[in-house]
């Protein structure tokens, strides 16, 4: 009786300062945005429920307390048997209502003592958790009552993506980087709702995934790199690592075998493989066009159906990439043929195939999805024949581009890349012709000519990743440099935390 008293005497209304939901510097920019100005205190006693129905939700209310952990300090319980009336809450919820159109559409109803947050999918629930993330202030209020409270804005969200895939692309092939280097790229990409890593596991100068049918592919493919420094490569079971860390944080793995041009390593490894008469040779250097496979050859295809399929068996996405880029040495015919052969390769192995806009030269299926980089007639072309198309144009994605002429980083034959250019275009009205249904997404490749650490590659893919995600996400209306530019400032404080290497351009007035 004496502690209902006392509890009562504690329990009374905190007199929030007013906030502004719309106002908090979201990346990408919600669709929807409703500001209700009174606070949520987030602090220790608020309690994380989910969905049990599917313990994937249970697992993005893990992932929540985690990172809340980490910026806050606090250690919020997630499916606590409550032992007390729960004071505070924030509910991840399965939610089958008919405003989530899309499996990544999420709600968010932040009110004084509960935070429901609504989803179709897991994966809905995750991108929620984003933005959630992003609205816990930095600093604590540490006056209105006996403990901290970090004050989260009151109000409703409502959002969805504008395309189905977000991706960025990383080259493990020129030069090499290790499981840990791309896991703490996934964990920002997801931050910032990315769904796609696209690796480019293959190319002239390095083979970077153990074929357990074929192992001269690592002894000898994986030895070389761009300057002929350290190398390496990812074991199936390092692959899998990978593919388990972007799993929880719903991110698809698309892994890229590069043919038939940019295949130098593999002929290193198997010369038979070698269609272009010279005799191969170990390759540092960074020219692109000089080697390919042999297209007319059963053996070539027979190795190809192994490696695509060990690569397929360890690979939950849908689609494996067949590169089909700059196959300058292969005649036209045997490139188309090639392209087809492959191609039906891919689908035996229960994939669909992406492949660079060359391919779309050859006949090739209306699932399989063309990637944008320099010739926009083939994505038309592909595009009336039914396929998808991803925008990778290298004037405006191509994150390997130098900022300025004093970039530290980065080559320069599409142009330099300011952090405004590489915003300051839409991905729907980029091509002529190519009718916006067509459009898969955007994809921001990374090659690697010029990086080999996590200091090189978060040069060039930071910013600008972060504009490019907000591009694949938000609606057209709220694409708008100005107003990008004073939000993409105030992620000083994430960008900090998280000790990335970003490029600090002077286009932004950095906080
Ligand atoms: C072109 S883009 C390439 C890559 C290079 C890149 C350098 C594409 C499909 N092929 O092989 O790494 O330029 O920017």
């Amino acid at each position: 009786i004496v502690c209902l008293a006392a509890c009562q005497t504690e329990k009374k209304e905190i007199i929030f300062p007013k906030t502004d939901l719309t106002t908090v510097p979201l990346i990408p920019k919600p669709v929807k945005t409703i500001a209700t100005h009174s606070a949520f205190g987030l602090d220790s006693s608020t309690t994380i429920y989910t969905s049990t129905v599917d313990p994937k939700f249970e697992e993005v209310g893990k992932y929540l307390s985690e990172k809340i952990k980490g910026k806050t300090g606090l250690d919020l319980a997630v499916n606590a048997t409550p032992d007390n009336k729960v004071e505070r809450m924030i509910y991840i919820n399965q939610s089958d209502s008919l405003e989530l159109e899309s499996a990544e559409a999420y709600q968010l109803y932040i009110k004084k003592d509960s935070i429901l947050l609504n989803a179709k999918t897991a994966a809905g629930a995750f991108r929620g958790i984003q933005t959630l993330r992003q609205l816990i202030p930095q600093q604590s209020n540490d006056t209105l009552t006996d403990h901290p409270l970090w004050l989260i804005p009151t109000g409703k969200i409502l959002d969805a993506p504008k395309f189905a895939y977000r991706g960025a692309m990383l080259d493990v092939a020129r030069h090499f980087f290790t499981v840990d280097e791309v896991k703490k790229f996934m964990d920002i990409l997801a931050y910032y709702k990315y769904n796609t890593l696209h690796l480019h596991l293959t190319d002239d100068q390095g083979w970077r995934i153990e074929i357990k049918s074929w192992p001269k592919l690592t002894e000898i493919g994986a030895a070389t790199e761009v300057g002929g420094g350290k190398s390496g490569f990812f074991t199936q079971e390092d692959y899998k690592e990978l593919v388990r860390y972007a799993a929880e944080r719903h991110i698809t793995i698309v892994p890229e075998v590069d043919m038939p041009g940019h295949t130098n390593a593999a002929s290193v490894s198997y010369p038979f493989l070698n269609g272009n008469g010279k005799p191969v040779k170990p390759y540092s250097g960074t020219k692109v066009g000089f080697s390919t496979f042999d297209a007319q050859k059963d053996t070539v295809y027979s190795f190809l159906d192994d490696v695509i399929g060990e690569i397929a068996a360890i690979t939950p996405g849908p689609y494996f990439h067949i590169g089909g880029d700059e196959s300058h040495v292969t005649k036209k015919k045997d490139y188309i043929h090639f392209v087809e052969k492959v191609e039906k390769i891919v689908l035996k192995h229960g994939k669909r195939s992406i492949g660079w806009n060359e391919i779309a030269q050859a006949d090739i299926d209306a699932s399989t999805v063309v990637q944008l980089w320099n010739e926009p007639e083939h994505a038309t072309k592909a595009a009336k024949n039914g396929s998808k198309i991803l925008i990778s144009m290298a004037g405006k994605t191509y994150m390997d581009m130098k900022y300025d002429s004093i970039s530290e980083y980065g080559l320069t034959w599409a142009g330099l890349i300011p952090v405004d250019v590489a915003y300051n275009w839409l991905p729907e009205t980029l091509v002529e012709g190519l009718p916006v249904e067509s459009i898969l997404g955007i994809e921001a490749p990374l090659w690697s000519e010029t990086i080999d650490d996590s200091a090189g590659m978060e040069y060039l893919a930071f910013p600008r990743a972060i504009g490019y995600a907000e591009l694949g996400w938000s609606t057209t209306e709220h694409c708008d440099w100005e107003n990008y530019r004073k939000r993409l400032a105030q992620q000083v404080p994430y960008l900090n935390e998280m000790k990335i290497n970003y490029y600090p351009t002077k286009l932004v007035d950095w906080a």
